[in-house]
C-alpha cells in the first residue's frame, strides 16, 4: 500500500509510528469535488488539514497522551475524476480493502458525496450498524443538479443502504426534504433544540446501533468555530459541545470507522483547517482510549 511519509503525512510522524504495516489507523485523503454548489474548494480540504496536522501538538491534554502512539498511516490520496454515480463504487473498493485488513479507516474529503461509497462498505462488513450524521443540512434529497449522487443526496443515499441514519445539528433543508423527514419519522436532532444543553446526549446515543459509522460534515460547527466550509450555516455546534458528544459516542458504541468533509480552505481562515484536524486527531485518540480499557 502507497503511503505520504515524513514529514508530508498527516502529524508530520516519523515512519516507526506511521507506516502502513504497524498502524492501527489509516487515514485516506479522497480530494473528490464535483457537485458542490456554492463556495468551490473541498478538493483542497485534504491538503488543508494534513498541512495543518503538522503543526499541532502530538500530546492531547484531555487524554494525556500522544493520541499518535497507535500509529496513524497516511495513504496516497484517491483521486477520482469520474462522475458521482461512478465515484460511488470507487470509493467503495479503496474503502472496502482497508476494512479487510482491520485497520481503523479516517476519510478525509473533499465533498460529502463520498460518504455513500463508505457507509455501503462498512455496512456490507457489520451487523447491528448506523449512521451517525453530524450536519448542516439534512442531505436528504432524492436528486440534485440531475444527479442522485450530489452531496446534497448524500444521506438519502445512505438511507438506500442502511436504515438506521441519525442526524445531529441539522438546520438547513427544503420542504420536500422536511416532509420526507416526518413522514419516514428520520430521526433528527435540531440545531435549535440541542444547542447549549446536553440533555439530548443519552437519547442520540440510544438511538444507534451496536457498530456506527460517523460522518461528520464539518458544517455542522458554527461558523464562527468553523468558517471555511462550502455551505456555512449560522447557529451550530460549538467546538467543545461538538468534542464532549463524540467522545460519548466512542465511549458507549463501537465506532467503526468516520469521515470528515467539506472543509474548503480559504487562507484567511486557516484556524479552521487547525480545527478540522485537531477534531479528527482527538477522534482517534477517544477510539483507541476506549481500545485500551478492554
Ligand atoms: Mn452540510
Amino acid at each position: 500500500m502507497n503511503y505520504i511519509r515524513f514529514p508530508k503525512n498527516f502529524g508530520g510522524l516519523e515512519d516507526d509510528i506511521s507506516n502502513y504495516d504497524t498502524s492501527k489507523a489509516v487515514i485516506l485523503p479522497i480530494p473528490y469535488e464535483k457537485t458542490t454548489t456554492y463556495i468551490k474548494g473541498t478538493a483542497k480540504g485534504p491538503e488543508a488539514i494534513l498541512e495543518a496536522s503538522r503543526n499541532m501538538e502530538l500530546y492531547d491534554e484531555e487524554l494525556d497522551k500522544n493520541i499518535c502512539d497507535v500509529g496513524i498511516c497516511t495513504l496516497n490520496e484517491l483521486n477520482i475524476e469520474e462522475k458521482p454515480e461512478l465515484a460511488v463504487n470507487i470509493v467503495y473498493d479503496n474503502v472496502k480493502k482497508i476494512i479487510n485488513v482491520k485497520k481503523f479507516l479516517i476519510v478525509i474529503g473533499g465533498e460529502h458525496s463520498i460518504t455513500p461509497g463508505c457507509v455501503k462498505a462498512f455496512a456490507e462488513s457489520y451487523d447491528d450498524f448506523s449512521v451517525l450524521q453530524l450536519d448542516a443540512h439534512a442531505d436528504l434529497r432524492e436528486e440534485y443538479d440531475g444527479t442522485k449522487f450530489s452531496h446534497a443526496c448524500a444521506m438519502k443515499r445512505c438511507l438506500d443502504i442502511c436504515k438506521n441514519v441519525i442526524q445531529v445539528g441539522v438546520r438547513s433543508l427544503d420542504y420536500k426534504e422536511a416532509v420526507f423527514a416526518k413522514e419516514n419519522k428520520q430521526e433528527i436532532f435540531w440545531a435549535k433544540d440541542i444547542l447549549n444543553n446536553d440533555l439530548w446526549f443519552n437519547d442520540a446515543i440510544s438511538k444507534l446501533s451496536k457498530n456506527v459509522y460517523i460522518t461528520l460534515d464539518l458544517d455542522v460547527f458554527d461558523p464562527l468555530v468553523m468558517p471555511s466550509v462550502g455551505t456555512p450555516e449560522p447557529g451550530g455546534l460549538g467546538y467543545y459541545q461538538a468534542l464532549k458528544f463524540l467522545k460519548k459516542v466512542f465511549e458507549e458504541r463501537s465506532v467503526v470507522g468516520f469521515d470528515v468533509v467539506e472543509l474548503c480552505p480559504n487562507e484567511n481562515n486557516v484556524h479552521s483547517d487547525f480545527t478540522a484536524a485537531k477534531v479528527l486527531y482527538k477522534m482517534i485518540g477517544y477510539k483507541f482510549d476506549k481500545e485500551a480499557e478492554k
